[in-house]
């Protein structure tokens, strides 16, 4: 089949699904998932090796019947807490400057979402986002007031510069070179390709399927190493480093969050799963939204997508090799799969 017939015929399906979906609630009826074989929920995936981990904490709610929300925060806290983990939370490396600045955002099946950046001191980033999400009129804090907000509703003010992360933040002083170095997230590719690689920047990104068949993501990160202080990347951003909408599915995204922010990606995989796009398709299509319009920085840099759909169907698609996604369900709870990707 034509990829245009291809496509026409995915869009008629998508369409008549979602209008099967708003006639039945038009009705006042309860939209509950069948127990078909098309439905692969509850399941929670998420991005690099260390979503492994995350998930299984994610799993825990899951499997018990929890709500994705819950399943989420509860999941990415996990590389929060790490002190190996560099990247996120606390035991990030620091930006230029040698602050630890963390970034986060969380949103949920109701279209709600919460997110902090350029927070300092707080090492799980990603309640203070829900709690924006819950407590505010607001969507989004930004540095001093979002700390300040998190010291008034409890958090304890910590030191997030660990020794590993100032050692490395030194090392880098000598040259203050900043080049985002890629897959440094993938632990194993890094080790074989960089040994000894200062340039460090890891995200997790992480979406769930609960039981009910509602979707909530979470995406949170240190951003880049030695970024500029006051760089917000797109882990934070709504619709760059994640986005939700129940009616569809959901994505997130990893990599240099600047090239995400241009194309508004995490978003726009979620619009192209609504036009009838394979998960994998439509963060493949979002990738090459990035080579067509920069080929030349493509080449050089890694940027990822992870998207699921209400089916539970999900894919991914990165610029290079490496990118790696961890998937959770009943089958299975730490599969680790291979994304494709373009160069
Ligand atoms: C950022 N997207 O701050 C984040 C970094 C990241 O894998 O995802 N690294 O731009």
């Amino acid at each position: 089949m034509s990829s245009r017939r291809n496509f026409i015929k995915q869009s008629f399906i998508a369409a008549a699904a979602i209008g099967t979906l708003n006639s039945l609630e038009a009705k006042g009826l309860t939209v509950v998932p069948s127990k078909g074989k098309a439905n692969k929920f509850p399941i929670v995936i998420s991005t690099w090796d260390f979503g492994i981990a995350a998930n299984k904490a994610a799993w825990e709610v899951l499997s018990t019947g929890g709500k994705a929300l819950d399943a989420v925060e509860q999941g990415v806290r996990v590389p929060e807490a790490d002190l190996k983990n560099m990247t996120v939370g606390k035991g990030g490396y620091p930006d230029r400057d040698g602050h630890v600045t963390l970034d986060a955002c969380i949103m949920d099946a109701d279209g709600n979402c919460g997110a902090v950046a350029g927070m300092e001191k707080i090492g799980h980033p990603i309640s203070v986002a829900r709690l924006v999400m819950e407590k505010t009129p607001h969507v989004m804090l930004v540095g001093e007031g979002a700390l300040q907000f998190a010291l008034e509703n409890g958090f304890e003010e910590e030191n997030l510069l660990t020794p590993e992360g100032e050692k490395a933040w030194k090392e880098w002083l000598k040259e203050k070179k900043y080049k985002p170095v890629v897959n440094i997230e993938n632990k194993s590719f890094a080790a074989e390709r960089l040994p000894g690689n200062q340039y460090n920047h890891d995200t997790i990104g992480m979406l769930a399927l609960d039981a009910k068949g509602n979707i909530s993501g979470a995406c949170t990160t240190s951003g880049m190493a030695f970024k500029m202080h006051g760089r917000v990347g797109d882990s934070p951003i709504i619709g760059a480093g994640l986005y939700v909408d129940n009616e569809v599915g959901g994505a997130t995204s990893t990599g240099v969050g600047e090239e995400v922010i241009r194309n508004v990606g995490s978003f726009l995989v979620v619009e192209l799963m609504r036009q009838g796009y394979s998960p994998e398709d439509a963060c493949k299509e979002a990738v090459m939204r990035i080579v067509k319009k920069k080929p030349a920085i493509a080449k050089e840099i890694q940027v990822g997508f992870l998207a699921i759909n209400k089916k539970g169907e999900y894919g991914a698609f990165a610029l290079q090799e490496g990118f790696s996604y961890a998937v959770c369900d009943s089958k299975q709870q730490d599969l680790l799969i291979k994304g494709k990707h373009y160069y």
